[in-house]
């Protein structure tokens, strides 16, 4: 029995790289402070493996911004646009490609970034061409190799698999299709495994995750025909093959065959499919390695439970064919749990449950104890793991049986509104009076350092609340006269009181605690703290009604109450993982339902529930889609059906490709919905062509993850493309999500184009009425 984990958090324990690659970034640190940042996390992560027990400890899995970005470094896959960069420093160039590059010699856009299938994490989606070559060109892989021989330690390299690689990119022109270049790229990662065999290489990881996706024939054989070829030039390559976020499914068979050492199976997110192997007449002696620490959430090990399965495993195909591991690489989890010292913020009752990437590491090297003879050695943490999950079923902290009994007594009713869209438009549009093509924002503006300063000034108690309080009214009642003399229709309060969409809620619901260094990787050096949700979710106090009703006082014009739906909430948070999300779900929805319809009593007319993750939610493999839309629609529903039909619920949607399921967004029965298609020009809206969206929409007019400055023409045209194939009567004019990482200056004179080009476009239709 060996243990192994597939990868380790790299943004430092501290986040010392967020903070060396941003300084870096601004021209304040030199390269040879970032590389040495660099190999100090990856020291340190190696060392604590072993110190811990791993026994095969994964290298290649360190990265500066992103792992698959490294992959189209390691095999060569840089777009034409960077050409110019290519004999300048590698380091220039990956960081060109990410985050794109401004001076006087060159001016090239990011490479697009999308989400890493159902996470929070996002991926730089490579770029492919129809005459795409490939060669060895960064060899990262081999370097952080070497680097750990030199500490003792012989790791497990990590690649992600060509058949992935190329089906996770895009075709940049049309005319073929990028699994079609695997021939060409295959001789890449033969020169990569050489290299690596010369160094004496035992084990290589091949991360497959597309295996968890539905797979058509020809992906399959692609994968096929790759382990084939590998097993032929390199028969004494020991191959790892993982697959993680959902089983093997319909892929099974075709793995079970695969001349490969180890299989490794997502138990956590995927059980059945051990017994399914166990069972299979394709399955002869590959070595299982079983994901049982759980990768994606922060809930400590049942150790009974992993037990049980671990001695039916043995029982079955001995231990020497066993693997013990996490279910997929701990990225998505934080470092160290010792580091939450502050006894407030997670008490020692809730810290007792949980379990962070260092601590992972220990239940594995336990897990593997309590399986062998080491038994003895470890009986008392398995003792103190049951006693841990005894406390943590019978806390009060966690029951409250009256949230539990209103979740059961929802009725249909709760998830309808009182009339159809059609007398509710009717309604809202004598109730707010507003013109065609009316003008709005997604809620925030910008959070400039000041703003920041404040916030972290009063959690630190240099401010006391009434000051704060007077610094965020005076930002508030300033953006509110912004938005009043640039012409904005439907106003907004700024959010200058909050931080993340998810932790301000959070903070203020029963349900959640609180780490104080819990970051995960978000996106190259940024990171979120995602709340705890360990428990009944409940609302004692209203939460945002004091600003959105003082925004409101300040104006006639309608303020939008802003609030984060609780399919958002939940997918940003870590969930508990003692009852079905669903129920979770339906919880965070009626306590936003509360909120809302508090808003409604204290004179707020339009209300907007920001759903930006309810794509990303979207199980991998399409038979469970229909289960999931159906319980986070209606959870969407309970939230925004409480209030009268003149009240106005808006919905916003960003970071995802929304055509596959607009037939879903459209249930949701927002009054209005805003939608990021700016960045694509508008080709979210090819789905309108065939599908009627039946209620009315916003479709981004202004990109904001880019300091660019759209014109009025600009946004004209993308109006008028709009237009085609949309009735004007439901068109709205906003940017494409929220303003908050954006300056002043920029936001000004865009939103001032913007409500020109709305002008403009309704003085046309005047004239043509
Ligand atoms: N909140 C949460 N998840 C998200 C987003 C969010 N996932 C998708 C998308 N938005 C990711 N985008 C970002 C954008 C900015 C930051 C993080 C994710 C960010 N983070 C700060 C940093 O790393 O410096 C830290 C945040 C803080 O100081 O509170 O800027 O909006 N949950
Ligand atoms: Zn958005």
């Amino acid at each position: 029995m060996k243990t192994t984990i597939l990868g380790y958090p790299r943004i430092g324990k501290q986040r010392e790289l967020k903070k060396v690659s941003e300084a870096y970034w601004a021209g304040k640190t030199g390269k040879n402070e970032l590389l040495r940042i660099g190999r100090q996390i990856r020291e340190e992560n190696w060392l604590l493996q072993k110190n811990m027990g791993i026994d095969s400890i994964p290298s290649n899995d360190f990265s500066f911004y992103d792992q698959v970005l490294d992959t189209c470094l390691t095999v060569g896959c840089i777009p034409k646009r960077y050409s110019k960069l290519k004999n300048k420093t590698p380091l220039d160039l990956y960081f060109a490609m990410a985050r794109g590059i401004q001076n006087k010699d060159i001016d090239c856009t990011a490479m697009e970034m999308t989400k890493w299938f159902d996470t929070n994490y996002h991926y730089i989606v490579p770029e492919f061409e129809k005459d795409q070559t490939f060669e060895f060109f960064s060899t990262k892989i081999i370097d952080e190799y070497k680097e750990a021989l030199e500490l003792g330690i012989k790791t497990k390299p990590v690649l992600i698999g060509p058949v992935t690689f190329l089906l996770l990119g895009k075709e940049k022109e049309a005319g073929f299709h990028r699994l079609s270049l695997l021939e060409k790229l295959l001789p890449v990662y033969f020169e990569i495994i050489s290299q690596l065999t010369l160094l004496d290489v035992e084990y290589i990881q091949f991360d497959e995750p597309c295996l968890a996706l539905d797979l058509n024939e020809q992906e399959r054989e692609a994968i096929k025909s790759t382990y084939e070829k590998i097993n032929i030039k390199f028969p004494n390559l020991k191959v790892f093959l993982a697959n993680y976020f959902d089983c093997y499914g319909d892929n099974l068979n075709m793995v079970l065959q695969l001349p490969i050492d180890t299989l490794h199976l997502d138990l956590v997110r995927c059980q059945l499919q051990l017994n399914d192997i166990l069972k299979s007449k394709y399955y002869k002696n590959t070595k299982l390695s079983l994901g049982l620490v759980d990768g994606r959430n922060i809930w400590k090990n049942n150790f009974d439970d992993s037990l049980q399965t671990i001695e039916l495993v043995i029982s079955k195909i001995g231990e020497e064919n066993i693997w013990i591991a996490s279910s997929c690489s701990l990225l998505h989890v934080p470092y160290d749990l010792d580091l939450e010292t502050n006894e407030k913020a997670l008490t020692s009752e809730i810290k007792q449950w949980l379990a962070f990437a260092k601590q992972k590491l220990q239940e594995i090297r336990t897990l593997k104890g309590l399986a062998s003879s080491d038994y003895n050695e470890f009986e008392k943490e398995f003792k103190y793991n049951k006693i841990a999950h005894i406390n943590r079923k019978e806390s009060t902290l966690i029951h409250n049986e009256n949230i539990k009994k209103r979740v059961l007594s929802l009725t249909e009713d709760d998830s309808k509104r009182k009339s159809t869209f059609k007398n509710r438009q009717a309604k809202q549009r004598l109730a707010l009076n507003l013109p065609l093509f009316p003008t709005t924002t997604i809620g925030s503006f910008p959070q400039t350092k000041e703003v920041r300063s404040w916030r972290s000034k009063f959690k630190k108690g240099q401010l006391t609340q009434p000051e704060y309080d007077a610094l965020i009214a005076k930002e508030t009642k300033a953006s509110i006269r912004f938005q009043e003399e640039t012409g904005i229709d439907v106003l907004v309060h700024g959010e200058f009181e909050r931080n993340d969409m998810v932790e301000y809620f959070g903070e203020r619901l029963n349900g959640f605690a609180f780490s104080s260094y819990g970051w995960v990787q978000s996106y190259g050096s940024r990171c979120v703290k995602p709340p705890i949700l360990f428990g009944d979710v409940s609302r004692e106090n209203a939460m945002t009604v004091k600003w959105s009703a003082y925004a409101q006082s300040l104006t006639d014009l309608p303020v939008k109450g802003m609030l984060t739906g609780p399919v958002t909430i939940l997918q940003w948070s870590f969930v508990r993982n003692d009852q079905p999300r669903q129920i979770t779900c339906n919880q965070i929805a009626l306590a936003i339902r509360d909120e809302v319809v508090d808003l409604e009593n204290n004179g707020i007319k339009v209300i907007q529930i920001d759903e930006p993750a309810i794509r990303e939610g979207l199980p991998l493999r399409q038979e469970a889609w229909k289960t999931y839309l159906n319980w986070a629609v209606k959870a969407f529903r309970i939230s925004a059906s409480g209030v009268k039909d003149e009240t106005q619920i808006h919905t916003h949607m960003c970071y995802s490709e929304f055509n596959d399921i607009i037939n879903d967004i459209a249930a949701m029965d927002a009054d209005v919905i805003t939608i990021e298609t700016s960045r694509s020009e508008m080709e979210l809206l090819d789905a309108f062509v065939n599908f009627k969206y039946p209620n009315e929409i916003g479709p981004g007019v202004y990109d904001i993850h880019s300091p660019r400055v759209p014109s009025i023409k600009e946004i004209e045209y993308l109006l008028i493309k709009a237009k085609h194939v949309l009735p004007k009567e439901h068109i709205w004019v906003n940017p494409d999500c929220g303003l908050k990482t954006r300056d002043w200056p920029e936001t000004k004179t865009a939103l001032k184009n913007l409500v020109q080009a709305a002008k403009q476009l309704r003085e046309k239709e005047m004239e043509t009425a």
